[in-house]
Formats: structure tokens, C-alpha cells, sequence
């Protein structure tokens, strides 16, 4: 029986691959920031319509070097619903997460609580646009400069995403974003950081590669983060079929809603945002009924995955454990649905009719 999984990487054509591979094997130029990487930058930054883009080894460096670059401490206010890099990356530069609960239909930080929970410790939001859908970034921004706050997107998920014809990567201090193989536009491993400001690209840049300033030794502490040849010319490649990609997944997307509309709740898609569809997370009436739909779509070689549960609020062993009611029960009732280039459109009306009949 054919196996589907909740998300493939896309494959482009091997041999336009094989090209780069050629080149670099010819350039014999490896890491450090080589042509193909400085290319894909540049493609990037027009792409996307943003600038000071930095293209780094993955999404997780690129919060820790969001967080450091901003010389952030104390307390950063952030989301209980996201993946657990958004967590990690606050408790790994030293910082302490405080976390606010989600709005139920957007599944975003919810900006009417945040600011009950700034403290005199407080330094920064890191809010997630989860599953790709813009938080409600002008509130956050009124509330940010009223407190003097610094604002960190994890927009992992946000890939080509718009906001009132804007890159939603252009608001904020700073957006991170994920390249992962998982992700429909990748580059195998990888991760973007977008800046508001020129400078604080720059001083990326040193952190990137270990605060190396040229020739003229250390500008600051520094990491390496920098990604290799051989992924950038996979971003090079994949670049030239996100259109299709997107195309394919809007069909998907359209596909699940039709079929699934009345029966299962969606996500509350931003109506000043267009839609990347990198996921389709959908919520069931409980979390007994999510068990059982999972359980029999497994036993059809269908796999979902409970994209976000648990709750991180709740279940860091690092961490108190502290209950939001709104991220809790939705955690518990969320499961992303398969979504991905090569999957056929009959297999995504036979996994809606399944659904369907289970529930
Ligand atoms: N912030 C947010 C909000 C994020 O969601 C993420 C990452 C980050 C930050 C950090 O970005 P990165 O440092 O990862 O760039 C996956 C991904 O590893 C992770 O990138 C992603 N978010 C997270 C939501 O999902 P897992 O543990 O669920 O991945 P895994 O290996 O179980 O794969 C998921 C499905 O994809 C499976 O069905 C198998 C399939 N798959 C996976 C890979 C890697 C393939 O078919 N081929 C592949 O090459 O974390």
C-alpha cells in the first residue's frame, strides 16, 4: 500500500542539480558564504521583495543569532503554540520564555494578553506566525513601542507569505524563517534572517562566522552558521518552481476545504495576508475524536502529525509547567493534514472521505 506522509520535500529535476554539483566540483569552493550562496542571497532578497537577508545553515541558528544580535535578556513574552525551536532558542541564549496564550481561530499569540504579562524584566516578543498565517503584527508593534520592546517573527512557516502586499518578513526587528527539507521552498537544511536595519545584517553577518571581522580580527562573539554549496544550489534549483509548488498546494488546500468545511474547524487565515498553505492543520471536535481519525488513517498508511502538541507552555521539562486554557485545548485537537507537491489529488479526496467517515 502506498505510504503518505504529512509532508515530502520537493524533488526538482536531478540533472538541473547535477549542474551545481559540476560547478562546484570545478570551483572546488565548498562553504563560507561561495558564489552560490552569495547568489541564492541575492535571488532571495528579490524574490521575497525584502531586504538585508542573510541566508544561514537553519531556522533555529537564526533565532539564537536574532536573540544575541539583539542583546536581549531577562524575560521574552512568547507563543506556547509553536514548534519547540521558538522555546529553545529563548532558553538557550539565557533568556527566560513567558509565554502567552494563542487566539482560537488565528492560533497566534493572542496581543490582547501581552500586555498583562510584561515585567520590568521583559526585552523582546518572539511571536510565531504559526502554519504561515500573520499574527496580528500592528498591534504587537503598538504594544512593543509603548513598552520598548524588541520584536523577533519566528516565521518558519511564513515563506513568500504577504501582508497588505508586504513581505511579512519585513516586520518586526527581526524575522527568522526555516529552509528545512519540510518546508515547500527548502534547501535540504537552512534558515533565512531578514533585519529591519543594515547594521544589524551586518553584525549578523560576524556572528554568522565565529565574529570574524575580515582581516581585522574579532567584531564580537560569534557562531558559525553559515550554510554550504551544496544547499544553496538546491535553493537555487527549487527556486524556480515555487510558483508550481504553490500552485499544487493551493488545489490540495482547496480540495481539504471543500471537503471538510462544516465538519472540521480551519485555522483563521489573516484577511490582509495571502496564503502559502505550507501546512493544513485542521481542529476536531476533541481530542479523543483526533485519536481515532489519526489511528484509522494510519491503519490506510496515511500519516498525519499532531503539529503542535503538546503544549510547550505545559510540558518543557526545563520549565514550570503553567496551564493556558486556549493553547491547551487546541493543542490537544490540531493535527496537520498530508500537504505536499507530489501528492495526488485523488489520494487527498480518498483521505477526506476517510476523515469523513470517522468522524
Ligand atoms: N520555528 C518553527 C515554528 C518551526 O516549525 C521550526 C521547524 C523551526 C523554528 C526551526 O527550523 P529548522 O531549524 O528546523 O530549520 C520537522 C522539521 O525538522 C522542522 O524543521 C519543523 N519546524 C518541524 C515543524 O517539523 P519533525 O521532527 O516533525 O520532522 P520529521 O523528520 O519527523 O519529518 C516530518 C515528515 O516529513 C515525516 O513524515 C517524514 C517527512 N520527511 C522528512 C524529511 C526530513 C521526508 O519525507 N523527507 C525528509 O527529508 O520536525
Amino acid at each position: 500500500m502506498k505510504k503518505i506522509l504529512v509532508t515530502k520535500p520537493f524533488m526538482a529535476p536531478r540533472k538541473e542539480y547535477e549542474v551545481y554539483i559540476k560547478k562546484i566540483w570545478d570551483n572546488q569552493w565548498l562553504t563560507n558564504m561561495g558564489p552560490f550562496a552569495v547568489e541564492l542571497e541575492q535571488k532571495l532578497q528579490t524574490h521575497l521583495d525584502v531586504e538585508n537577508l542573510m541566508f544561514v545553515s537553519n531556522g533555529t541558528i537564526a533565532l539564537h543569532m536574532a536573540i544575541k544580535v539583539l542583546g536581549l535578556k531577562g524575560e521574552i513574552i512568547t507563543t506556547p503554540f509553536s514548534f519547540v525551536a521558538t522555546s529553545n532558542s529563548i532558553m538557550w541564549e539565557g533568556c527566560t520564555p513567558v509565554f502567552v496564550d494563542i487566539e482560537k481561530g488565528s492560533l497566534n499569540i493572542d496581543p490582547s494578553l501581552i500586555e498583562a504579562a510584561i515585567t520590568e524584566k521583559t526585552t523582546a516578543i518572539l511571536a510565531t506566525h504559526i502554519f504561515g498565517n500573520p499574527c496580528d503584527v500592528e498591534a504587537i508593534q503598538e504594544i512593543a513601542v509603548k513598552h520598548k520592546l524588541k520584536i523577533i517573527y519566528d516565521a518558519a512557516h511564513s515563506f513568500g507569505v504577504k501582508f497588505k502586499n508586504n513581505s511579512i518578513f519585513k516586520y518586526g526587528d527581526i524575522s527568522t524563517c526555516s529552509l528545512h527539507a519540510t518546508k515547500f521552498y527548502h534547501t535540504g537544511e537552512g534558515g533565512l534572517i531578514i533585519a529591519n536595519d543594515a547594521e544589524i545584517l551586518k553584525a549578523l553577518g560576524y556572528i554568522r562566522n565565529h565574529g570574524l571581522q575580515e582581516d581585522q580580527g574579532f567584531a564580537s562573539i560569534g557562531t558559525n552558521a553559515k550554510n554550504s554549496e551544496f544547499h544553496a544550489a538546491l535553493g537555487l534549483v527549487n527556486l524556480k518552481y515555487v510558483d508550481d509548488i504553490l500552485k499544487k498546494r493551493r488545489e490540495i488546500a482547496k480540495i481539504y476545504e471543500r471537503k471538510l468545511k462544516n465538519k472540521l474547524e480551519f485555522q483563521v487565515w489573516n484577511n490582509s495576508a495571502s496564503k502559502n498553505n505550507c501546512y493544513f492543520p485542521v481542529v476536531f471536535s476533541s481530542e479523543k475524536q483526533l485519536l481515532h481519525v489519526k489511528e484509522r488513517l494510519e491503519q490506510n498508511n496515511i500519516y498525519t502529525r499532531r503539529y503542535f502538541y503538546p503544549s510547550l507552555s505545559s510540558s518543557l521539562p526545563y520549565l514550570d509547567p503553567v496551564i493556558l486554557p486556549i493553547t491547551e485545548d487546541i493543542s490537544k485537537r490540531c493535527l496537520c493534514l498530508p500537504i505536499y507537491f507530489d501528492l495526488n489529488l485523488e489520494d487527498v479526496e480518498n483521505i477526506c472521505n476517510l476523515i469523513l467517515s470517522e468522524i
